[in-house]
């Protein structure tokens, strides 16, 4: 059993609690932590009666703490993972993995400094049944080498503080990493078109937005976000190969007849629409405990995604096609 104390215990929080408590195997909700300490106890009923902190270091820090699983807001990610590297205890930590570039590489500093592989990355989009089955059809090498992927991220609605850059951080983030570790290759350069603005946006988004990336081996990447698409959460990826195209299954759902038409249902959020990859990856996490090894998305993955956003955030003000320039890759992530 892996005795894990989760930091942050907002709706995500609760949700990994209560998926960590009801459906993962092996794992065990043992401490719960949140600056709110209300909601660390709601929390910790959640976990059928974990212990409760309001400082994320004394979680860390806790004995009976095996790994932490890190919800907090983003902002608060760097202080938690360095700490945990320091305590030499397996992480799990939600997207992203710091707000900035900056923060993200004195992360993967720290950890390859440490010599052990500690933190895992939320980009659960790696484990989506529909994703893994596009890139084991390019694995096959029947189709040829990929040349094009076109994309779309579409969102019903975003909240009112929903901006611009957000577009790039919060959702195409999802694409800029599941894209890359899909067809194997690095991004080189990135570009943004501006459509004309839906009616239903406001003057500090524009929306939607094409997103461009070009590979380091010359594959192109085109990415529809739209985050007021008004039907639904609707997300789509087709690469096309020198022979064959391969689309990306939908979700599986009734088609019906009525009135003279017919329908199918299309999801409204991501924790519905990837449910299933959001348990597939954090069962993936507690089963490699035992091995004591990380096999999912790492702290340079964090890195690589936070530097593809930061060109990304410069093409949507510049308009113009922005290269994207990372370290090299260390010896101890290849
Ligand atoms: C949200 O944070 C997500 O992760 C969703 O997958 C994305 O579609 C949404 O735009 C983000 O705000």
């Amino acid at each position: 059993m892996l005795n894990v104390g989760v930091i942050g215990c907002g709706g995500m929080g609760k949700d990994h609690i209560k998926r960590l408590t009801n459906k993962i195997q092996g794992a065990n909700v043992v401490a719960v932590s949140d600056v709110f300490e209300e909601g660390a106890k709601e929390a910790a009923a959640l976990a059928g009666g974990a212990k409760v902190y309001t400082d994320g270091k004394d979680l860390i820090n806790d004995p009976d703490v095996e790994a932490v699983f890190i919800v907090s807001p983003g902002f608060a990610h760097t202080d938690s993972l360095l700490q945990a590297i320091e305590a030499g205890k397996r992480v799990f930590c939600e997207k992203p993995l710091a707000t900035t570039a900056e923060d993200c590489k004195k992360i993967v500093d720290a950890e390859s400094a440490s010599g052990k592989h500690l933190i895992q990355l939320g980009f659960m989009r790696r484990y989506d049944k529909g994703y893994v089955q596009v890139k084991e059809a390019l694995q096959s090498g029947e189709y040829g080498e990929p040349l094009i992927l076109h994309c779309t991220h579409r969102n019903p609605e975003v909240g009112t503080n929903y901006n611009t850059p957000m577009a790039v951080h919060d959702t195409a983030i999802h694409e800029i990493d599941t894209l890359h570790w899909l067809v194997d290759d690095e991004y080189e350069s990135a570009q943004v078109i501006m459509p004309k603005v839906t009616k239903y946006s406001h003057s500090e988004l524009k929306d939607p937005q094409i997103m461009l990336l070009r590979t380091k081996k010359g594959i192109c990447i085109d990415v529809e976000v739209f985050v007021n698409c008004k039907f639904g959460y609707d997300i789509n990826c087709e690469v096309v190969c020198e022979d064959g195209a391969i689309k990306m299954a939908e979700p599986s759902y009734p088609s019906i007849r009525k009135n003279a038409s017919v329908s199918t249902t299309i999801d409204t959020d991501c924790f519905v629409r990837f449910e299933d990859a959001y348990d597939t990856e954090v069962q993936n996490w507690v089963d490699c405990a035992e091995e004591g090894i990380i096999n999912g998305p790492t702290a340079w993955d964090g890195y690589l995604a936070a530097v593809t956003a930061d060109a990304l955030v410069k093409a949507q003000e510049s308009g113009q096609i922005e290269p994207i320039v990372t370290a090299e890759k260390p010896e101890f992530y290849k």
